[in-house]
């Protein structure tokens, strides 16, 4: 089974990150393929940033079509393109703040979440309302550590994610949602140090996108998540125009960043 784990920021180091975290949860036989756009923004934190890392993902959604891809995880905490997604996909697309909600809220009554800028709240509350948690979660938090920070092993930015971690769990909560797939690398790390599950997205979704193929489940496609049909589109997306599915995007270019293969038979 191949899973393609889409980081839809620009910056392969993460992507990297990303893809250990995903492997190491995968099972014998599945390969993890961790991969990130050649175009788009270096970090997702704004509504705007979110938007302009869509096409870019959704190019890396239809080249693994192409590829006789079995599933993928969106990484990144907005779910962005989600939707689109799920219209060129023929196997299930997971997102992981989708991914994380529904692990938390198997861990006890209710979770929180700790997010990166106080800007990226108010998504993670409209995620919340969208899946149908809200009366699960008890609050939002940022540590305002902006996402390129959480790379830097010199940063306090892990001691302020503990930090917030804590006060969730003191505010009611009996586990915690990272909401950030650049926090994905040190999940385990905090939840020793709170001593409360904290559920990482990445890994949480990987587990579950692979379980919905072991299920032999795919995306439904026959209404609102039918293939998009081929139409015009100008300027810079001009390579879209193409049903993404059926033709290759104009341009495309592979970028696998981070390749891991986990169990013998894979
Ligand atoms: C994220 C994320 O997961 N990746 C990214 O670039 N931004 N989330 C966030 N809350 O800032």
């Amino acid at each position: 089974m191949r899973i393609r784990v889409v980081n839809p920021n620009t910056t392969s180091s993460m992507t990297a990150a990303i893809g250990t975290a995903a492997a190491a949860v995968a099972g014998p036989g599945t390969i993890v393929e961790a991969v990130n756009p050649t175009m788009g923004p270096a970090s997702i934190e704004s509504h705007y940033e979110e938007a302009l890392a869509v096409p870019g993902l959704l190019e890396q959604i239809a080249i693994g079509e192409q590829e006789g891809v079995d599933a993928y995880v969106v990484a990144c905490f907005g779910d962005p393109g989600l939707d689109a997604a799920r219209e060129v996909a023929t196997g299930p697309v997971v997102g992981i703040a989708e991914a994380g909600f529904h692990a938390a809220a198997m861990l006890g009554r209710r979770f929180g979440v700790v997010t990166t800028l106080a800007r990226t709240t108010g998504r993670a509350h409209e995620l919340a309302e969208r899946y149908g948690f809200v009366p699960l979660v008890t609050e939002v938090r940022a540590c305002e550590v902006p996402v390129l920070r959480l790379d830097d092993p010199t940063s306090d930015a892990r001691a302020l994610v503990v930090e917030e971690c804590r006060a969730v769990i003191a505010g009611g909560a009996d586990a915690v949602v990272l909401g950030c797939a650049g926090m994905a690398d040190f999940c385990a790390e905090v939840s020793r140090a709170i001593g409360a599950p904290v559920v990482d997205g990445v890994a949480a979704a990987t587990v579950l996108a692979e379980s919905l193929v072991r299920l032999g489940l795919t995306t439904g496609k026959r209404g609102e998540y039918a293939v998009p049909p081929d139409k015009p589109m100008a300027g810079v997306l001009a390579g879209f125009e193409r049903n993404p599915v059926a033709g290759v995007l104009a341009g495309s270019e592979r970028n696998p960043v981070a390749g891991v293969t986990v169990g013998a038979d894979a």
